[in-house]
């Protein structure tokens, strides 16, 4: 990122045909456009930056005579979703986190312009040949970081129904499909609860063995969860190639691992495909584990819409007693 440089001050004199002495009439120079960041509620990622990285500013124009002021450099505002945080890149030092719709901040100044020679005059010298040169627009080189703001966070194994429930709660159309990793990005919904109540859900990618250490997708997604209020743990109980028990035990020490501010959220489980469910082993062992956290047992069918309502008022209730 760099701002504009400021203009260079000018050194000029007048001269008129029946103006005797011209004075000195070198206009200051423009100052350098800034760089800002503003925060908008309708984007959702940080892609658009991965593409063009760097960006910079208008320099200001140089002064003029006639005591003409160079014309300031244009600045550029750079949209970014609700929730960035902004760092600088080289000393980590957090500069800004964007958490309102329309936050604007300057993350490069513009170099301001010089002044004209205009500006140095003086009893003892009427004809100063002296004028400042702009200034250095500030160069900095930024780490963005989208940390979503939702209330609900949504974590468990690929394929375990996330984005569906989102897609059945919520107007977002995330992508669904019955392979691991379908979905790349996080994505944020809102689910109406009554015609004035409604919260953000957050969909993220699917965590496995390790992601807290990086493996597959997760780690960089479980910090945007960390500042949900409540997470809902998914576990497909249909699913003949894996028990509950591990579902829940894995996802729950990634977690731990990731950080205790994480692991100490409130935290649901909920048993999805309950439509596709063929073994009733899995549904006890899916109520025990509840029991064990002292948590009451959630059955969803996203394709049937049993349980949905249900489980949309209890978070609301929930969110409402946080
Ligand atoms: N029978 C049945 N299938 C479901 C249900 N919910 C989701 N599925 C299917 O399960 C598969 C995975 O669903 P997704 O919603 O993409 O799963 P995900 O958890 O978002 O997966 P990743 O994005 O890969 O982590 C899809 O084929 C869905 O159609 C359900 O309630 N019943
Ligand atoms: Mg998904």
């Amino acid at each position: 990122m760099e701002a504009g440089n400021g203009g260079a001050g000018a050194v000029s004199f007048r001269r008129e045909k029946f103006v005797e002495m011209g004075g000195p009439d070198g206009g200051d120079g423009g100052d350098g456009g800034s760089l800002y960041l503003k925060s908008a509620s309708s984007l959702n990622t940080l892609n658009p930056y991965r593409h063009q990285r760097s960006f910079s500013a208008q320099r200001g124009m140089n002064g003029e005579s006639a005591l003409c002021k160079g014309k300031n450099g244009r600045s550029v505002t750079l949209e970014v979703p609700l929730g960035t945080v902004v760092r600088d890149a080289n000393s980590g030092e957090l500069l800004a986190e964007m958490l309102e719709d329309g936050q604007r901040v300057c993350v490069a100044r513009g170099g301001r312009g010089g002044l004209g020679n205009n500006h140095f005059k003086s009893a003892t010298n009427r004809t100063p040949r002296k004028s400042q040169p702009g200034e250095t627009g500030e160069a900095r080189d930024l780490d963005l970081e989208l940390k979503m703001i939702a209330d609900v966070g949504l974590v468990g194994f690929p394929n375990a129904g996330k984005s569906t429930l989102v897609s059945r709660v919520s107007a977002a159309r995330p992508k669904i499909a019955d392979y691991p990793f379908t979905t790349l990005e996080p994505q944020l919904g809102v689910v109406p609860v009554t015609d004035i109540d409604s919260f953000v859900i957050s969909d993220i990618p699917g965590l496995i063995e390790g992601a807290a250490q990086g493996a597959g997708l997760g780690i960089q997604f479980l910090r945007h969860v960390e500042r949900t209020r409540m997470l809902l743990h998914l576990v497909d109980i249909s699913d003949p190639t894996q028990e509950p028990k591990d579902a829940v035990h894995i996802i729950e020490s990634e977690l731990a691992e990731f950080s205790d501010a994480l692991f100490a959220k409130p935290r649901w489980l909920v048993a999805t495909k309950l439509d596709a469910l063929q073994d009733d082993g899995r549904r006890e062992q899916f109520e025990k584990l509840c029991r064990e956290r002292g948590l009451t047992p959630v059955f969803i069918s996203a394709v049937t819409g049993e349980g949905l309502k249900q489980l949309i008022y209890s978070i609301h209730d929930e969110l409402s007693a946080l």
